[in-house]
């Protein structure tokens, strides 16, 4: 060095400082390799650098080992965007600031005094114990402390089944007496079929940091399948967030950005369930898409190093569990748990990093797991070596008191006679108590049976009002270069409004947006290719044709029609159906006003979200008596475009319906989707509503609908046949199969065959059925559907019919059993088609 600073002209600082910059590139970029995470010592051994530290800098890499590779591991050099590593690099090169070790130390003890109460009292039960990651209780503590410093009033939390008792208790307040009281089980028939588990259950309450802020926080009721809820909490706090931007709007003083600051995502996770569900990875993509965004997602990783027996080498392929985030600009921090210190020091990073940048951010913090995958399990069997090292392993509340230098014996015994003495008075309660306390934004709806106001809603609306409206949905700015196409369509729309051309389903569709807008409900609609329509039929979302620029009137009807209106949204989605689906239910939780709807590009792919549909939106009023008013809309019907563009599987719906959970629907007409859509915003019962929409029936004459059917008073959850006189026959059927039979109808000329159409198929319209089949007492009754005989409704159906006509033969018409929903070939579905209609025509094939 001294040689080089002989020469003349040679700036040894510059030339050094570069040096050392170099040699901290090595640490930002790799120390992550280098640092002690498992603190059990056993998995996630320290690896070589892939790159040599510079020779003779060993000064500058043991300063840069010291920041990089202790307990804190952090990945961040894979974000572009400078600004945010410099502010991260900042935070780590530097002296760890003081952290209020007393206040971490009570919430060790008290979190760990809370499952060896669990464990004493109630041995032999399943509570999937925190212990081994106790941590994370001051870890939540030290998030919300900073969240409420920077403004944050509410948070919504998601986690799984690990530690989530004692995250109920210790962060969102739940009196230990109730979670106690859940192991009593004391009132078992209040839940008979319904209910869930205790670890599965919501709750709120309220965080106060030390300063005497407050924040409301929401733990979101979760299923057991793994990472569901987490599109699910998403949506709940972009509802929470867009509620308040509206709120904001209304008095005038809205930023922009008012919700995002104020309600806070957060969201655990597993290290198995991490790595290994493909709806975590569908979640991240989430994190800047603009109907999605919600500022920022604080996910943590509760890392036992074990997912029920697997190894890490098992659950993963690359080093840790976290890798699936570095699809993400975000950084993520590897924290040993047992470092209580280091672990607040990645709290508070991570908090102002979400808080500062709106972005995402993960914190694995790895620990163990110091029983069994659940309480009853003996791991010792199958990680014999790992447990032995755990047996040895004192509390880290023990520990930690020991580093810092403090006695605990007296708080420990203060905080165990007090969870001791809520224990006992759970013994004697006499109530399981509810666990979660609605909003009073859900004050106006409820769940259960229609509501007198409900059934005697009406939903028509008059001409001159279709034709106010249908001014206001088909302007648009002067100047805006709209494409030829949509602009005959636009000027088909104001014919249909003026009475001269019949109205077809996509417009049916944004009238009822409008009607409902323009009277201040909101409206939220989501799907893939949503803004024009998969079928080419909505054009909600005009484009500008030299500038790509967008305009939808919908968001604008007010101001054109010099009204005020609810916000209107529709996204084009990314290409997900689990996480989309899920987002949307979160969001319809927390936005009962908005009518909040989900479109499957066709209707098979709403299996993609099969775990949404069956543990959330069909069930979560059983379980937790939480409720949604959710629209799928599902294109169905076979049209001969194969096995996969045919059926929504309208079958796996009507299965899952029980206990007017929810409302199974396929209008078959325009108007009958108008005001079936209707009908779900301004009911005040809230339950998910599945409509098997139309595809190639979009237009077709027979499905559309005159001016004068708009000013009907309700959708008619069956349409009765009274065009012909003592038919032989009544075909009752479901959707685009009816039109066909009615063409038919009117090409034989025979006036022996009534249709009745099946509009509502759940809850079962039993008084309109009855009375269309008695309208035609001797006719003999047939069930005709498109569907395989093992698929669409005929099981739901025939047995209905029966009971209804009694002495009436009742037989069905559908295509033979088939382990396929349809065939591949366009002729063959004709031939087929062919023979459905010709029996149902009484004709033999
Ligand atoms: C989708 C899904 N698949 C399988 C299971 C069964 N299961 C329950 S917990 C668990 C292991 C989870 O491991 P991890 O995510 O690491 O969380 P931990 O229990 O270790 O905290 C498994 C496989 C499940 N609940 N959900």
């Amino acid at each position: 060095m001294a040689k080089a600073a002989a020469v003349k002209g040679f700036d040894e600082a510059a030339w050094s400082a570069e040096r050392r910059e170099t040699t901290f590139e090595v640490f930002r970029r790799w120390g992550y390799l280098q640092t002690t995470l498992d603190p059990l010592g056993q998995y996630l051994p320290k690896e070589p650098f892939p790159v040599a530290v510079p020779e003779g800098e060993e000064d500058a890499a043991d300063e840069a080992r010291g920041y990089y590779c202790g307990t804190i591991g952090i990945e961040f050099m894979h974000i572009a965007n400078a600004e945010k590593r410099e502010w991260l690099q900042e935070q780590m090169e530097r002296k760890a600031p003081k952290v209020d070790q007393k206040r971490v130390l009570t919430h060790l003890i008290k979190a760990d005094l809370f499952e060896q109460v669990i464990q004493q009292r109630y041995l032999g039960t399943k509570r999937f114990s925190l212990e081994g990651l106790t941590v994370l209780i001051p870890f939540l503590d030290r998030v919300l402390e900073v969240s409420a410093g920077s403004g944050v009033t509410t948070a919504v939390l998601a986690m799984s089944h690990r530690g989530r008792l004692n995250v109920m208790t210790n962060t969102i307040g739940r009196n230990a007496t109730d979670i106690f009281t859940k192991f009593e089980d004391v009132d078992p028939r209040s839940t008979m079929g319904g209910g869930d588990v205790k670890y599965h259950q919501g709750a709120t309450g309220t965080y106060r940091s030390p300063k005497g802020e407050e924040i409301a926080l929401h733990l979101a009721s979760n299923p057991s399948h793994l990472e569901a809820v987490d599109p699910v909490a998403l949506g709940r706090v972009r509802a929470k967030q867009t509620r308040l931007e509206a709120d904001a709007l209304a008095a005038g003083l809205s930023d922009g950005y008012r919700g995002q600051k104020q309600v806070l995502s957060l969201v655990m996770h597993g290290d198995a369930a991490f790595a290994g569900q493909g709806i975590l990875a569908e979640t991240l993509n989430m994190a800047t898409l603009h109907g999605y965004n919600v500022g920022g997602t604080i996910h943590v990783i509760v890392n036992n190093l074990l997912g029920f027996t697997a190894v890490p080498e098992e659950a993963n392929s690359s080093r840790f569990a976290t890798d699936v985030a570095k699809r993400l600009p975000i950084p993520i921090f590897h924290v040993n748990a047992e470092d209580p210190d280091a672990v607040m020091r990645v709290a508070t990073i991570a908090a102002e990093f979400r808080y500062k940048f709106g972005s995402d951010v993960v914190v694995d913090l790895v620990g163990y797991r110091r029983h069994g995958h659940s309480e009853v399990d003996d791991p010792t069997v199958t990680s014999p070596r790992r447990y032995a090292i755990i047996a040895k392993t004192p509390e880290l509340y023990k520990s930690y008191a020991a580093k810092i230098g403090v006695d605990a014996t007296a708080e420990v015994a203060s905080i165990q006679a007090a969870f001791l003495d809520e224990q006992k008075v759970a013994k004697t309660a006499e109530h399981s108590p509810k666990l979660a306390e609605l909003p009073g934004y859900w004050d106006a709806y409820h769940g259960g049976s229609l509501s007198e106001q409900d059934l005697a809603l009406t939903t028509g609306i008059d001409a001159g009002q279709v034709l106010e409206l249908s001014r206001g949905l088909t302007t648009y700015p002067e100047g805006f270069a709209i494409h030829p196409k949509v602009k005959k369509l636009y000027e088909q729309r104001m014919e249909m409004a003026e009475g001269k051309r019949p109205f077809d389903y996509g417009f049916a569709e944004l009238l009822a947006y409008a009607s409902l807008l323009t009277a201040g409900t909101p409206v939220r609609l989501t799907g893939q290719d949503s803004q024009r329509g998969t079928f080419n039929q909505r054009h909600a979302v005009l484009t500008d044709v030299e500038t790509e620029a967008k305009y939808t009137p919908l968001e604008n009807i007010g101001k054109a029609l010099g009204k005020k209106q609810g916000l209107f949204e529709v996204y084009n989605t990314f290409l997900s159906e689990a996480a989309v689906l899920g987002y949307e239910y979160g969001y319809s939780r927390d936005y009962p006003e908005t009518l909040v709807l989900w479109e499957a590009q066709f209707g098979d792919f709403a299996n993609g979200a099969q775990i949404i549909i069956d543990q959330f939106v069909s069930a979560s009023e059983a379980k937790w008596h939480l409720l949604s008013g959710l629209v799928m809309l599902l294109p169905h019907g076979y049209e001969g475009q194969g096995p996969e563009h045919s059926s929504a599987r309208l079958e796996r719906f009507l299965q899952l319906c029980a206990g007017e959970n929810m409302v199974v629907a396929q209008p078959s007409t325009a108007a009958q989707y108008f005001h079936l859509l209707r009908r779900q915003a301004l009911r005040s019962v809230r339950k998910p509503l599945i409509v098997f929409t139309p595809k190639s029936m979009l237009r077709h004459p027979d499905a559309s609908s005159e001016l004068k059917d708009f000013a009907a008073d309700r959708f008619l959850n069956v349409i009765p046949d009274a065009s012909v006189k003592d038919p032989r026959r009544i075909l009752v059927c479901t959707g685009k199969i009816g039109h066909n039979l009615r063409v038919e109808r009117e090409k034989r000329k025979d006036d022996g065959i009534a249709i009745v159409f099946l509009e509502q198929m759940y809850p079962w319209p039993e008084d309109e059925m009855q009375a269309a089949l008695d309208m035609h007492p001797k006719a003999e009754v047939l069930w005709v559907q498109e569907e395989p005989a093992n698929m669409g409704a005929l099981f739901y159906v025939m047995p209905e019919l029966r009971r209804m006509t009694r002495d009436r033969p009742v037989v069905s018409i559908k295509r033979k059993a088939s382990a396929s929903p349809a065939t591949g070939s366009a002729k063959a579905h004709e031939l087929e088609e062919r023979i459905l209609i010709d029996g149902a025509f009484g004709v033999k094939a």
